[in-house]
């Protein structure tokens, strides 16, 4: 069954026990980090925790532990459990407390829960890219936190799914913000374009690792917004997150990109990652 972490203890999953009345159920009232682990090595763990700690500072959730802690704690948690190929999810809510939208007094604390889970790399779906559908992005203007709140996230994914899609790509008035669970981008005329990280989106890891490849590997990019048309007319389209890392999008609402297959750039950027991979494994 595995060791779960509750605040600074580990414990089997059966015995966790979290109160009904936590903020974090009752109102989404948190905020939640997954973090990758390649060959039992953490991945971008010190940014994922910097992020966390920024996601908590933004909803004003002070967080009990500092990084170096916290990420003790994540270290025990794997060790334990044994983790191989894998990702720990950590989430962090303003506590528990009798049901009130204004935040509790200081004597409640907020409460650290994390687990993890052993993941396989989507090698077959990365090597011959998913399909995406276009969908409306009707979430709150904080998408930089990563909150608990993922209802509209969701109901995305799920519509994608249900048309027999990989991933939604959202759009606010035309202009593409990202997808459900993934960071989005274009190539065009040989430069990779991805939406600036402002309160319109979660500013991925992966995608800061993909920027930083793209810099230090002469590949021409740029944080710019971009529109459906150019969604729809692009060279490439791929996505990136935690787990899907990045992801060819070979057909958009049913229409081939390029020529049905994951382009050169996307490649490329592909086997950069995987070198990066490979040095965070021989890091430990
Ligand atoms: O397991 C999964 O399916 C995961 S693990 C992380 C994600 C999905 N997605 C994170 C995410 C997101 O939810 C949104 C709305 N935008 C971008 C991302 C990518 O962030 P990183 O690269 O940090 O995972």
């Amino acid at each position: 069954m595995g060791k779960v972490l509750v605040n600074n203890q580990l414990m089997d999953r059966t015995e966790a026990i979290i109160d009904i009345e936590d903020r974090g159920y009752q109102f989404g009232d948190g905020v939640y980090e997954v973090i990758r682990v390649y060959d039992g090595a953490v991945f971008t763990a010190d940014e994922h925790l910097d992020r966390f700690f920024q996601s908590a500072n933004k909803i004003k959730i002070d967080v009990q532990f500092d990084q170096k802690q916290l990420l003790a704690l994540i270290h025990q948690l794997i060790e334990e459990n044994n983790v191989h190929d894998g990702s720990i999810y950590m989430q962090l809510t303003r506590g528990a407390s009798p049901r009130n939208h204004i935040f509790p007094g200081s004597e409640i604390k907020p409460v650290l829960t994390a687990y993890t889970k052993e993941v396989a790399r989507p090698e077959g779906n990365l090597e011959t890219g998913v399909k995406a559908m276009i969908a409306d992005d009707i979430r709150w203007l904080r998408c930089d936190i990563k909150s608990l709140n993922l209802l509209p996230n969701v109901l995305a994914k799920q519509e994608a799914t249900d048309h027999g899609c990989y991933e939604a790509i959202l759009h606010r008035d035309g202009t593409v913000t990202e997808g459900s669970s993934s960071n989005a981008y274009i190539v065009k005329d040989g430069k990779v374009m991805t939406h600036p990280a402002t309160n319109l989106i979660l500013n991925g890891i992966t995608r800061q690792v993909i920027l930083k490849l793209c810099q230090a590997h002469q590949i021409p990019v740029a944080e710019e917004e971009f529109q459906i048309e150019d969604l729809k007319t692009a060279d490439e389209i791929f996505i990136s997150s935690t787990t899907s890392e990045i992801m060819p999008i070979v057909e958009l609402d049913g229409q081939s990109i390029g020529d049905g297959k994951p382009g050169p750039f996307t490649r490329k950027l592909q086997t950069l990652f995987l070198k990066e991979i490979e040095a965070a494994k021989s890091d430990v």
